[in-house]
């Protein structure tokens, strides 16, 4: 009877791990193609993309231009022509940045713009890809791409707190394109509807000359970033009210791009 036992709870010992592995995997997995899917380190990565390929560009159909700009009410914007396309068409963007801080322009989809947005606000991630260009202020470069598929798209800077600020654009391809417009328009006048949230925190180190805080906080819903310690920008009288090791609640938004610390409770 013993010895059944014995037996019983080594089967079990074996059999729940591979299970629980098992389930782990399964859901890891497809998690990572989710998030990480858009990365594209290698260009074979980049041509199974949604949106398209990186194109040739002696078969350009149109130029688009784009223009970096930041505007004096905070607002960051891509602006320039008009991004809808033909399935198909090889487009050059040729993008110019004429703000004062540092632009990306990334191509992709929705929903992986946003997945991006999350990582590059956790661990500031250098990109290199070909459906991504990253520009100096008053630097100008060029993206060629073909899009492959029908669908809504976005063209958007993912620096953090840049796309909070405005730097993003519809990308309407083939018959999506009256869709995507409507979409997008009825984005905006969530974004604009959203109540401000307080979010809990704690202050972790402040520097009063360089203006900056440090606050190990909860998830920041009007800016769909995950909890995390990060550094914000706060005004003098901001400061003067902040002091290591307290607890907040406080709302972050960007301020000239960089995420400043507006209201405090
Ligand atoms: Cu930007």
């Amino acid at each position: 009877m013993k010895n059944l036992l014995l037996t019983t709870a080594i089967a079990l010992t074996f059999a729940m791990p591979t299970f629980a592995a098992g389930t782990h995997d399964g859901g890891h997995g497809a998690e990572k193609t989710a998030s990480h899917g858009a990365d594209g380190h290698s260009d074979n990565h980049a041509e199974m993309m949604m949106i398209g390929m990186p194109g040739d560009a002696s078969k350009v159909d149109r130029t688009i231009n784009v223009t970096m700009v930041e505007t004096d009410d905070g607002k960051m914007l891509l602006e320039g022509d008009e991004m809808t396309f033909e399935t198909g068409e090889t487009i050059r963007f040729v993008i110019e940045n004429k703000g004062e801080l540092e632009h990306e322009f990334v191509l992709d989809t929705m929903e992986r713009n946003a997945a991006h947005k999350i990582e590059m606000a956790k661990m500031m991630m250098e990109h290199d890809d070909p459906n991504r260009i990253t520009l100096d202020a008053g630097a100008s470069g060029e993206v060629i791409w073909t899009f492959a598929n029908d669908g809504t798209f976005e063209a958007a800077c993912l620096i953090p707190g840049h796309y909070e600020s405005g730097m993003y654009r519809a990308v309407a391809v083939g018959e999506h394109a009256m869709k995507a417009s409507m979409t997008m328009a009825a984005t905006d006048v969530q974004v604009a509807q959203a109540d401000v949230e307080y979010t809990k925190g704690k202050v972790t180190k402040v520097d009063a000359k360089g203006g900056k805080v440090t606050i190990d906080h909860g998830p920041l819903l009007n800016l769909d970033m995950p909890a995390m310690k990060m550094v914000f920008r706060a005004d003098e009288a901001m400061i003067s009210k902040l002091s290591e090791g307290q607890e907040i609640e406080f709302v972050a938004e960007p301020v000239k791009g960089r995420l400043t610390v507006t209201q405090l409770k």
